[in-house]
């Protein structure tokens, strides 16, 4: 019997078993299934598995080559086969005098050179010495950047807004739409105001349209000679930021071996370095550090991206959820559910494999989430008693950095209630004792036996955050292995990219004839007819 069939046959009979039971007859099951290393504790224990389960699992992660698939994206191959590209986010955050080689070049160098630059001008915005073209210090900085050049650097911001200094307001322009940018701009003056262009290419739309309109902001009060102390550009594409009119001098860059949704902790750091300070970033790349090396050396049953992508793949390939929830208990997180979407479904939202050979089982699901409590006043309901199946994984410090009468001690009783219920779930006879009249007893059961991870960490910090970051980053890299496909390239978001493109100049000329199909021709018909004729 295949380790596939195995698996599946172990989903059928879990299927059939309740939770509530697994407790019951072992109770030693938290010992069993919880970890620990650096700041986190991981609770898997309330999951729909026995040790048997896990057995399968991780013979499953043993024979698709996770142990080799590991060591050779550390060690500098080019697993992106699609681009033929070496992936080494790792690298960028290498706290050891360890070499890594691209090609036979060692790229560490190159990175420690850009962390020093990054350094002095972080430490020259933060000390006012790098002032505006007027010679005023620099109040607001502005990251026009959008996908993998804006969610990390905005999600940090926000994780370790308690470590940012008060002197200076952070910005994040992504969308095309205008509203973006004006509701920015409107904030900001230009004397005052840094430009970070951050585009790995340096040919993303809506990044050089963002850019575009700032600079014209900016050279429309202070004139073309300001650019140079209000922009300075994150790139790998020297050419274009020349051509854009920025100096190289203030030109900070990174590698193709960085992929833009894992970038967060290349020089697209820079807007998240000026807020925190250069200890602070380095202390958050310690943090995903420690993690990569927890990774790379923990025996798979003790390690905790393997187990957590274990059982992401469980659920989705095995059990049939098609979608999973990520659910931070704490406010500085707020944004983590978005940049794990990125990270997850751009990874692993993939139907064909190494070979290409289409897939024929589920890959990456849907991921969603917002910040308890907030959810459970909202699609909580779907997850206790809607008919699918959905994973969730609870985050929580178990220190609040703003401790505030008693607000955290609730926020966790809701969270710890949360997992036990979704686990417990409430049976009629439950629901009767209570004296609940009998016409309503059948809405007011639960059926449990919804699985949860719990994964609690000591209090907020730069170091903890890389970690935390560093984890979900080696969870996906894990499932895309096990299920074989090619999580560092992203071809899917080209396709819309290429009709847009065919599209605009449609849009702005009335007699350009159409030759989509019949939707598409009277949506463009009917906004350029609105929008022409005002
Ligand atoms: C991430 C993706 C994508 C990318 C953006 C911005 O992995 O590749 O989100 O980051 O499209 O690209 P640029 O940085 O090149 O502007």
């Amino acid at each position: 019997m295949t380790i596939y069939t195995a698996l599946l046959q172990q989903a059928d009979t879990l299927k059939k078993t309740h939770m509530k039971d697994l407790f019951a007859t072992d109770p030693k099951r938290f010992d069993r299934f919880h970890l620990k290393t650096g700041p986190f504790l991981l609770d898997y224990s309330k999951n729909n598995i026995t040790p048997e389960t896990m057995r399968l699992l991780l013979q499953l992660a043993e024979e698709s080559g996770l142990r080799q698939a590991i060591d050779a994206q550390f060690s500098g191959q080019k697993i992106n086969t699609t681009e033929n590209r070496a992936v080494l986010h790792t690298a960028l955050r290498n706290r050891s005098d360890n070499p890594v080689f691209v090609d036979g070049r060692d790229v560490m160098p190159d990175i420690r050179a850009v962390l020093a630059q990054m350094h002095t001008f972080s430490d020259a915005v933060r000390n006012q010495t790098w002032r505006g073209a007027t010679g005023k210090p620099i109040t607001d900085v502005v990251n026009i950047g959008i996908g993998g050049s804006d969610l990390g650097p905005a999600m940090a911001m926000q994780a370790l807004e308690f470590y940012k200094t008060d002197a200076i307001s952070f910005h994040f322009v992504s969308n095309i739409d205008g509203t973006d940018i004006t509701r920015v701009l409107n904030k900001c003056r230009p004397e005052t105001t840094l430009f970070i262009i951050s585009s790995k290419t340096f040919t993303t739309q809506e990044t050089l349209t963002n850019a575009t309109t700032a600079r014209a902001w900016l050279t429309a009060a202070l004139g073309d000679t300001a650019v140079e102390k209000h922009f300075v550009a994150v790139s790998t594409n020297k050419t274009a930021v020349q051509a854009f009119g920025i100096n190289p001098d203030n030109m900070f860059v990174f590698w193709d071996f960085v992929g833009g949704r894992y970038s967060l902790w290349s020089a697209i750091g820079l807007s998240l370095m000026i807020g925190i300070g250069y200890d602070h970033f380095i202390e958050m790349l310690t943090g995903a550090y420690e993690m990569d090396m927890h990774f790379k050396t923990a025996p798979f049953d003790k390690n905790m991206p393997v187990i957590m992508g274990l059982l992401g793949v469980w659920y989705t390939t095995y059990m049939g959820a098609e979608s999973y929830a990520v659910l931070p208990y704490d406010q500085y997180l707020s944004r983590l559910p978005a940049y794990l979407q990125q990270l997850d479904m751009e990874s692993n939202g993939k139907s064909v494999k190494k070979n290409g050979h289409a897939v024929d089982y589920k890959t990456g699901p849907i991921l969603f989430g917002e910040p308890g409590t907030n959810g459970q006043h909202s699609f909580y309901q779907l997850i206790h008693q809607g008919t699918h199946l959905i994973p969730v994984d609870f985050i929580a410090p178990v220190h609040s950095l703003n401790e505030t009468g008693n607000h955290h001690a609730i926020l966790l009783a809701n969270m710890v209630a949360q997992a036990e219920a979704l686990m417990r779930g409430k049976t009629a006879d439950e629901v009767r004792a209570e004296g609940v009249d009998e016409a309503l007893i059948p809405f007011k059961t639960f059926s449990g036996n919804r699985p949860s991870n719990i994964l609690l960490f000591d209090r907020m910090t730069p170091r903890v955050f890389g970690a935390l970051v560093a984890l979900y980053e080696h969870k996906v890299f894990v499932q895309g292995i096990i299920w074989n496909i090619d999580s560092f390239d992203q071809w899917g978001v080209e396709l819309g990219k290429q009709l847009a493109k065919v599209v605009l100049p449609e849009l702005q000329d009335k007699n350009k004839p159409l030759a989509h199909d019949n939707s598409t021709n009277a949506l463009i018909d009917h906004i350029r007819t609105n929008r022409l004729n005002v």
